[in-house]
């Protein structure tokens, strides 16, 4: 560890215990504020707030909530909080769920965005000796850009792949001997599928040792399945366009959980509905404010993320605090027949499944005034089935195995491997044909 240090000084702030990790936030607070109140939409939200007094959480929680209707109601300059001169870079959102939102960033806030991820990278072992495969899309998106720089930072070779485009992308894996990846969960289970397909044996003919995932929800079972069949170690990335991009959270070598950058952003859990903090442990929204964001600071933004605090540390020695993998967004959540559900819920079951392959669709659809789902699952083309009569077992015990979880029993249909459609960007899992 310090002789990481030596190399990156910025890895000090890893090792930074409790006591310090707490004093910077109370340091950095009341700077947020006030850099936050230099843009026209602060200014206007909290006129006559002093921003000294805001210097624990209780203090903060003072402050209103910030939400994605309030960026986009104040688009595109009303969140900027510096002169357009000293913005060097945006990011937009992809605007599918409405009007798209510009993030500004400052040159000090790529480097601090560059150096968390950076410090989760490293943390999990990647050097300057790796030869890092970014599979992520390069452009307004943030996936890309968000570990380009990181692993340039860190000294590893990068190569900046993009998404899509399977064959080639084996193909500069062999070449060159790929260590890392940067991939979509749901991507890396079709790039899983494409070796099988090619006769690329990865623990034969690859030289794959981390692959760093995230952008869209996935399933430790998922995640499992990655490891096995590409013959590596998978560390779940999260973070949003608000925050920066990737980075706010990654998984350490335990993989028990992913740490926030305590020193960067501050953390709470709130009851989605009445917006009250929930205890750590307990299961809520996101909450975050950015701690040191120069362009665009945000005060307690509700990211729409289901997740929980971990209480206790890390048996990795790092003291900046866990969240568990993200279950959904508020908005994903699917309420079919009363009952709430998460598409990774659905997720989990599948692929713990052997005979299932890497692709699922769920569509909701109304019958009867009812709720209907129907899970479309492909099959792995590693089993063969002689007769309808196996198939047919096979989806019964699906279907069994989806109603425990579940409560409900939804249709479930076998697809040929490589049947359902897939995107170059994140899986699209539900389609929702119900009457509004
Ligand atoms: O998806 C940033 C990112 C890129 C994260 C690459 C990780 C890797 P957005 O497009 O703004 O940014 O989407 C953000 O994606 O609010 C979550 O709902 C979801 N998300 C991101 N990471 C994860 C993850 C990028 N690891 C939204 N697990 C977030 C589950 C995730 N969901």
């Amino acid at each position: 560890m310090s002789e990481i240090t030596t190399q990156y000084a910025f890895y000090q702030a890893e090792q930074l215990s409790r006591d310090e990790i707490a004093s910077l936030q109370t340091e950095r607070l009341p700077q947020a504020v006030a850099c936050a109140l230099k843009s026209p939409w602060y200014a206007e939200q909290l006129a006559g707030l002093e921003a000294e007094q805001i210097t624990s959480l209780e203090a903060l929680r003072q402050i209103p909530f910030t939400t994605k209707e309030d960026l986009r109601s104040a688009m595109p300059f009303g969140f900027l909080a510096v002169p357009l001169d000293q913005v060097v870079r945006m990011h937009y959102s992809s605007g599918t769920t409405g009007t798209a939102i510009a993030i500004y960033h400052t040159a000090a806030d790529l480097q601090h965005w560059a150096e968390c991820v950076a410090r989760g990278m490293l943390r999990v072992g990647v050097t300057r000796k790796d030869i890092f495969q970014n599979m992520m899309g390069y452009g307004l998106f943030t996936g890309g850009l968000g570990l380009h720089y990181p692993a340039e930072l860190i000294g590893c070779l990068t190569i900046p792949a993009g998404a899509g485009n399977t064959s080639r992308q084996i193909e500069i894996m062999k070449t060159f001997g790929t260590t890392a990846l940067h991939i979509l969960p749901s991507y890396g289970l079709r790039l899983a599928h494409f070796c099988r397909e090619a006769g690329v044996v990865p623990s034969r003919d690859l030289n794959l040792r981390f692959a760093f995932v995230g952008a869209e929800p996935h399933s430790p079972q998922t995640r499992a399945r990655l490891e096995q069949a590409l013959d590596l170690k998978a560390y779940n990335v999260y973070g949003l366009s608000e925050m920066c991009g990737p980075g706010v959270a990654i998984e350490c070598s335990a993989q028990e959980g992913l740490h926030l950058r305590e020193d960067h952003y501050l953390a709470e859990i709130v009851d989605p509905d009445s917006g009250q903090p929930l205890p750590d442990g307990e299961e809520g929204e996101l909450v975050l404010t950015t701690l040191t964001r120069e362009a665009m600071p945000l005060l307690r933004y509700r990211t729409r993320d289901i997740t929980r605090l971990i209480p206790n540390s890390c048996s990795c020695g790092s003291q900046h605090r866990r969240i568990a993998p993200i279950v959904g967004r508020t908005d994903d959540m699917l309420i079919v027949r009363g009952t709430n559900v998460y598409p990774v819920q659905i997720e989990r079951i599948l692929m713990a499944i052997p005979e299932t392959g890497s692709n699922y669709l769920i569509t909701l659809a109304t019958v009867d005034e009812m709720d209907e789902v129907t899970v479309s699952v492909e099959v792995s083309a590693d089993y063969s089935y002689d007769d309808s009569r196996e198939l047919q077992a096979l989806r019964d015990r699906i279907r069994q195995e989806l109603h425990t979880e579940l409560l409900f029993r939804p249709q479930v249909e076998l697809v040929e491997p490589g049947s359902l459609p897939v995107g170059e960007g994140k899986a699209v899992r539900v389609v929702d044909n119900r009457k509004k």
